[in-house]
């Protein structure tokens, strides 16, 4: 091993090559981790997780639910996030699951909740169609494809990390 006539530089070496081990054992440890934790009702797509709370709730205690563990509702943003929350919620067997999005502040307008536009949809043919004059949530049904839906009924309960 080649060694540094100044003990300055052999000490910086011992320490990088110990911050490399430690390194090495974090990323281990928390792939290790990750496995363990979305097994078997998370999923993880890009720098989101999916995880399922295996319960039914109504919109607005949905999303205080998930609000309370840091997280927020799901906002699938592109056809991958949208395909790995359809998977979770085939495994979990439970039906449909509120999304986050609503058209609280203009009605027939749905958007994030910090009120942007949609960068992403996948709305069931015909919808959303306001059924009944009431309905401002979003749910995806199990194939996937959304629906506007009433936010006063029970769904699965989703968060998004
Ligand atoms: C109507 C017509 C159906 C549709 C339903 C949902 C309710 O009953 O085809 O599936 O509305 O949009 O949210
Ligand atoms: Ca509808």
């Amino acid at each position: 091993k080649r060694e540094s006539g100044l003990p300055e530089i052999a000490a910086l070496r011992r320490q990088v090559e110990a911050l490399q081990w430690q390194v090495g054992h974090l990323q281990r440890a928390f792939l290790q981790y990750k496995k363990v934790e979305l097994f078997p009702s998370g999923r993880d797509v890009g720098q989101k997780v999916f995880k399922s709370a295996g319960f039914l709730k109504t919109f607005f205690e949905a999303r205080q639910v998930c609000a309370q563990a840091g997280g927020q509702l799901p906002s699938p943003r592109s056809a991958a996030e949208n395909h790995a929350l359809q998977l979770l919620l085939d495994v979990e067997n439970k039906g449909a699951v509120f999304l986050s999005m609503t058209d609280f502040k203009t009605k027939g307008w749905f958007t994030y909740p910090g009120g942007k536009p949609l960068v992403y949809s996948n709305w069931a043919p015909g919808e959303p169609n306001n059924d009944g004059g009431n309905e401002r949530c979003v749910e995806m049904y199990t194939n996937g494809k959304w629906n506007d839906k009433n936010c006063g009924v029970n769904r699965l309960v989703i968060c998004e990390f």
